[in-house]
């Protein structure tokens, strides 16, 4: 044991030096009065304090904690690691963004130290992943925007909003623009979130995956390719059927022997149009006005590589002529599949665009055209049609001139049109 006196005025003063010094572990063993009170002079009194042994270092220095009891920096360092890193995963879990969380382990990304002393560069290694992970955190805030309101554009993340305002602008039906949107920023990864420019690729790519395409694809020997223009009148039929004539007969490397059909569904008699171009290009042309007809003209055509038809008609609403599509359809017994390909003017919105397609939809559409390209602003209307309804899109035409304004489809060249407009040199 240990024996320690302290001293004061008063035994309690002399007690709580004691106290102070060596806290409660003391033992008091004595309290004597040194130098009673007298005049001009203060008493003095001694207390006697024993210590066991073993406690003594307990008793000193009581303010700091010992050296083994502290937490080494390191290992409080790993600790908040550890909860970052945790708050990350539980985020990527509540975003659902599992191919993100690599991006957030930053432990992984750590040099984990390997001693107990902590190197000021490894500290700022640490702030600046915490600083990271900061604007990691706030971009997926972001992402919860369509959760916090109904309406997605207030809530577009600043690098998005290019490329939401050029698809909104382009006549892109609203409903698939924000399931888009969602989508690209559920999927994107986070490293391609850095800047409008990367955003923009990343749309556009998806985009092109959207657009169904139909190929276009030369009759193999012995068979023969029909093709049938159907659409509203004035959108481009005519004009359409005398550019792909010349494309088939003399425009590619192989000249295909090409046949035309007319289908003259209100015996109007204005097959003159047609009947120039065939002339111009000695093409065999057979005309059709009730369905009997129409089986003998194909037959009549046999030697062609290619049979185009043409349908004309001046009903105000298209019932009419649909029907009469309809029944020459029917009454097809060669063994020829006919291609029906409708036709569209790209100058209409998305809803007149849908009630067209609606329309036509009986005839069981193949593929679709669209016609007018030079004439329009916006081609999300065309997008939005391909991706509800399904239908691939074949071929544009992109002016009046016969036979050099008609391109094939692509979803290159229609994504291109959307996001940066019309320009001939791309078709
Ligand atoms: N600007 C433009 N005009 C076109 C295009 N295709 C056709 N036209 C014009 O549209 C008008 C109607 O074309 P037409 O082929 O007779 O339409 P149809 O009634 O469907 O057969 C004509 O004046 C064509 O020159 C196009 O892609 N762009
Ligand atoms: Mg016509």
């Amino acid at each position: 044991m240990k024996i320690l006196t302290f001293s004061g005025k008063t035994p309690s003063e002399a007690l709580k030096k004691a106290k102070f010094e060596v806290g409660d572990e003391g033992m008091l063993i004595e309290t004597r009065e040194i130098q009673k009170k007298a005049l001009g002079r203060e008493p003095l009194y001694e207390i006697v304090i024993g210590i066991e042994d073993n406690d003594k270092h307990k008793t000193y220095k009581k303010v700091n904690k010992p050296l083994q009891e502290q937490k080494p920096l390191t290992s409080q360092s790993e600790e908040v690691l550890y909860d970052i890193s945790n708050a990350a995963k539980q985020i990527s879990k509540i975003a659902n963004v599992t191919d993100t969380f690599e991006d957030f382990s930053i432990s992984q990304h750590i040099p984990k130290p390997k001693s107990t002393s902590l190197e000021p560069k490894e500290l700022k290694e640490i702030k600046s992943e915490i600083s990271k992970l900061g604007d990691k955190v706030k971009l997926i805030q972001n992402m919860f925007w369509s959760e916090k309101s109904p309406t997605l554009e207030n809530q577009i993340p600043p690098e998005f909003a290019e490329i939401y305002r050029l698809a909104s602008q382009s006549g892109m039906n609203k409903e698939h623009l924000d399931s888009i949107m969602q989508m690209t920023l559920e999927h994107m990864p986070l490293r391609m979130r850095e800047n409008s420019a990367t955003v923009k690729r990343y749309f556009q790519t998806l985009l092109r995956k959207m657009v169904p395409i139909r190929l276009e694809t030369m009759p193999n020997v012995g068979t023969k390719k029909v093709m049938m223009l159907v659409g509203p009148t004035g959108v481009g039929k005519t004009t359409s059927i005398a550019k792909l004539a010349a494309r088939y007969s003399f425009l590619m490397q192989k000249k295909y022997k090409v046949g035309l059909v007319v289908l003259d569904t209100y015996r109007i008699g204005a097959v003159e149009q047609l009947m120039q171009y065939a002339r111009m290009m000695k093409l065999g042309i057979e005309t059709v006005v009730d369905p009997p007809e129409f089986a003998s003209a194909l037959n009549s055509l046999r030697y062609c590589d290619y049979i185009l038809i043409d349908t004309m008609g001046s009903s105000p609403y298209d019932k009419n002529k649909i029907e009469k599509i309809y029944e020459c359809l029917e009454a097809n017994d060669t063994e020829y599949n006919i291609d029906v390909v409708l036709v569209m003017p790209s100058s209409i919105k998305y809803e007149d665009l849908k009630v067209t397609y609606d329309n036509f939809s009986s005839l069981n559409v193949d593929t679709m055209m669209f016609t007018k390209l030079d004439e329009t602003r916006g081609f999300g209307n065309i997008f939005s049609l391909a991706y509800e309804t399904k239908k691939p899109i074949s071929y544009f035409s992109v002016g009046q001139e016969v036979p050099e304004d008609l391109v094939r489809a692509s979803s290159d060249f229609l994504v291109e049109c959307l996001l940066n407009g019309f320009n001939r040199s791309k078709a």
